[in-house]
């Protein structure tokens, strides 16, 4: 089941309500990726006490490991790896996708070596939508191919764009009736693909949109184009998709993205960003990004972001460095973790990135319910070009 309530908007901006099997999620939302059965480094309760209402799954790798017997024993993957409240899973499609040499795509599907084992493997429509029942996860993606920007310096032209975003439609309707055919209690959403070409995502998603999904999202792109491409095609689909249904925008993106994103009437937004930047030592603040392994922080009694009230930045008090709060960790204590290796550098990072984001979205969430959205927009970006 899904119900989508449309709160209230501003432009093209929304705030909304998403009723899912698991639990009720309010958008615009940023979901964090917890490709293997967990976002990396961090306990589900300190997703919970974080504000997390929706995680990701990767049906490619769940496959792989611990596979579909495991995970069926277990129900689903609520279970397995006690996450309560919902969760989304990728198809598939792009992870395949990502195995560039390793994999040959046919109209049937994806054949494929494991990349943990070499077994010959074979991904189609009907077999995400099976692994994905077996997950039980609250919204399932549609199968579809991530047509790319470029292919060994070769630009894709039109005609490559068009063929690519023809099959994924029609993988949109192989998923869909094998999702009808399962019985699948939760929600199947069609991805618009087409490329740079702001014709041939037209057709996509008047192709989708005739299929009737309960959600769709934007695919294909952030993958590698110039940012303005990225934000053309924003510009371009997102609002011209049904107007009581969520929206979602895969793999995207940066801060600064994702406000974009709201602004142009996105709903929901994933990216390892968060996570996968902390293990980097790359930190996101109100303020700008901060390098925690730059030496310059290594005798920094502030906190990484004086503004911000998660456990890292505020201690178990919560009261942020600006409210007088003193009980967090310095960004000297971070960056010698950091020097040294030790586990607790990439799982107090993570904490902290993954809160600016969810904290990020919980403001424009409020924005939008005050009627205040354009005026958080410009303060966001003057906010954070002013650097820390
Ligand atoms: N398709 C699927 N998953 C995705 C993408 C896509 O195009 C992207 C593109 N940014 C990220 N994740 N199925
Ligand atoms: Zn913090």
């Amino acid at each position: 089941m899904l119900q989508f309530e449309l709160l209230k908007t501003e432009g093209h901006a929304r705030r909304g309500r998403l009723t899912l099997n698991h639990g009720v999620v309010e958008t615009p939302i940023f979901m964090p990726v917890g490709t293997y059965g967990t976002v990396k480094g961090v306990m589900p309760a300190s997703l919970e006490d974080m504000g997390a209402q929706i995680i990701l799954g990767n049906t490619f790798h769940l496959w792989m490991r611990p596979g579909r017997e495991v995970m069926q024993s277990f129900g689903g993957l609520h279970a397995f790896e006690q996450w309560h409240k919902p969760i989304l899973t990728d198809s598939g499609g792009f992870q395949v996708w990502s195995l560039g040499a390793m994999r040959k795509i046919t109209e049937e599907g994806v054949h494929f070596a494991s990349p943990v084992n070499g077994d010959k493997l074979f991904m189609s429509p009907e077999v995400s939508m099976q692994i994905q029942t077996g997950l039980n996860s609250d919204i399932v993606m549609q199968l579809d191919e991530c047509t790319p920007y470029e292919t060994n310096g070769h630009l894709t032209t039109e005609a490559e764009a068009r063929k690519s975003m023809e099959m994924s439609r029609r993988w949109a309707v192989r998923s869909k009736d094998e999702f009808a055919r399962l019985e699948n209690p939760n929600a199947l959403f069609g991805i618009v693909q087409g490329g740079m070409f702001e014709h041939l995502r037209q057709e996509s998603l008047e192709a989708l949109v005739e299929m009737d999904f309960p959600g769709y999202a934007i695919g294909g792109v952030s993958v590698g184009e110039p940012k303005e491409q990225m934000l053309q095609i924003m510009a371009h689909t997102p609002h011209r998709l049904p107007a009581h249904k969520p929206r979602y925008l895969m793999g995207v993106g940066t801060p600064e993205d994702l406000v974009e994103g709201v602004a142009c009437g996105v709903d929901m937004f994933d990216c390892v960003m968060p996570t996968r930047n902390a293990r980097n030592g790359t930190l996101f603040t109100r303020f700008g990004d901060l390098k925690i392994r730059n030496a310059r922080h290594k005798t920094d009694h502030q906190p990484l972001d004086s503004t911000c009230t998660c456990y890292a930045c505020a201690g178990k008090s919560g009261v942020s460095w600006d409210d007088g709060g003193r009980d967090g960790f310095s960004r000297a204590y971070l960056h010698h973790l950091d020097r040294c290796g030790e586990m607790l550098s990439p799982m107090l990072a993570t904490v902290h990135n993954l809160h600016y984001y969810l904290n990020l979205m919980r403001e424009v969430r409020e924005a939008l319910d005050a009627g205040r959205f354009e005026a958080f927009r410009t303060q966001f970006k003057a906010d954070r070009a002013r650097g820390i």
